[in-house]
């Protein structure tokens, strides 16, 4: 057996070298075995006019009919009010992974004559499942395995106007680049020529700068060379120009995905044709993990933070109230319901939402929504 004291500053740990095979390396195949007996969660969220290709898109990433297009396929047809929002859930399997799936769809987004807030029942769904988790963790009682709703990554679809972002897309960014990682893509960019699709892409990252957007992924001081390599590649390259197609044609005596006009065929995996390729890679081969660490350990986190803080203080402010009056005033009559069953309970952080009370409502973070708290 070799013994080595490891650099100092590292880890006051002496480094051992065992003489022969022990077996502990064998750890990561073990882990590996319960990770796929239980199956891995991702939650894939598409915001997006209707029309631009999203329910495709989804089919096109995992090469299966998994949505069906909800958007308005005649003109007699009522645009939807509110961008009511539908989960799909499916689960897929591939070399024996098997992928738990939630697609969540946003039809109505934007259709309306006036988008004025269209942005709040989509930032409502992505906080509800936050308060969900927090919830389950909270419980005395806790699920070994909480069930994970929470959006892991936002696809955010942009029209391929070539005149840049417009002001509803701005200010929806604003709101889910706090809460979630987003991905934006230029939907259906086989309308634009490559040079009207290059200029699109530097007046976007130009405007993603301007407007201080938070776009998926972030820095990370966890992250090696290589992956900080390749996250500077992908911003590089987002917003990715996309093009989608549940049709196979064929090409050369080949099937491939992709789509067929009058002048030819759109193989939307040819790295010459789109980046279609590139964003499955990123989203699908590369990140996938990333992105459900990030949500659990960044954006979940400050969610968190936010909640339990305001609770704390709510109850210390409570607590201090009720000192004063039982110090000042007689004692209420009795109502026959202790405080201790009614648990805590804070008034209402939703944006938007006006507290119940104003008067007793805990400071507002900018961005919270009402935290249930459980009842056991
Ligand atoms: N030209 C072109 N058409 C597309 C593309 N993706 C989808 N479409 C077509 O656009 C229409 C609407 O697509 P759909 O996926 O239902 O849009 P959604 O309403 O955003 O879900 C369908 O006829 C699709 O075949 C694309 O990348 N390029
Ligand atoms: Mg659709």
């Amino acid at each position: 057996m070799s013994t080595t004291t490891v650099e100092p500053g590292t880890e006051e740990r002496m480094l051992v070298t065992p003489s022969s095979h022990v077996g502990f390396d064998s750890i990561t195949s073990q882990i590996e075995k319960r990770l796929l007996k239980r199956g891995f969660q991702f939650n894939l969220m598409v915001v997006g006019q209707s029309g631009l290709g999203k329910s495709t898109l989804i089919n096109t990433l995992f090469a299966s009919p998994l949505v069906t297009s909800y958007g308005r396929t005649n003109p007699t047809e009522a645009v939807e009010r509110t961008p009511e929002i539908k989960v799909e859930r499916c689960y897929i399997q591939e070399n024996g992974v098997k992928l738990k799936l939630n697609i969540i769809d946003t039809p109505g987004y934007g259709d309306q004559v006036n988008n004025e807030k269209c942005w709040e029942p989509i930032v409502k769904y992505i906080y509800d499942q936050q308060a969900s988790y927090i919830r389950r963790e909270l419980t005395a009682s806790r699920e070994k395995y909480p069930v994970d709703t929470r959006v892991h990554c936002v696809l955010f679809f942009i029209q391929p106007t070539g005149h840049g972002l417009k002001p509803i897309d701005i200010a929806v960014l604003k709101r889910l680049t706090e809460i979630a990682n987003v991905v934006p893509v230029i939907a259906k960019s086989d309308s634009l020529t490559l040079d009207e699709r290059a200029q699109f892409k530097q007046t976007i990252q130009a405007e993603i700068a301007h407007h201080n957007l938070k776009i998926y992924p972030y820095p990370n001081d966890e992250y090696d060379e290589d992956e900080r390599a390749l996250n500077d590649r992908i911003k590089s390259q987002i917003p990715f120009a996309i093009v989608g197609s549940d049709r196979t044609v064929l090409v050369n005596g080949r099937e491939v995905r992709g789509r067929k006009n009058r002048w030819g065929v759109i193989n939307v995996e040819d790295e010459t044709h789109c980046e279609f390729s590139s964003l499955r890679n990123f989203l699908i081969s590369t990140h996938l993990q990333d992105l459900i660490d990030t949500t659990a350990h960044t954006h979940y986190e400050a969610f968190r933070k936010r909640q339990l803080t305001a609770l704390k203080e709510n109850s210390r402010d409570r607590e201090a109230s009720s000192a004063t009056t039982s110090a000042t005033a007689p004692a209420p009559p009795t109502t026959g319901v202790s405080t201790a069953t009614q648990g805590p309970f804070i008034p209402s952080l939703a944006p938007g939402v006006p507290p119940t009370n104003p008067s007793q409502a805990p400071p507002r973070p900018t961005v919270a929504p009402p935290v249930p708290i459980p009842k056991d």
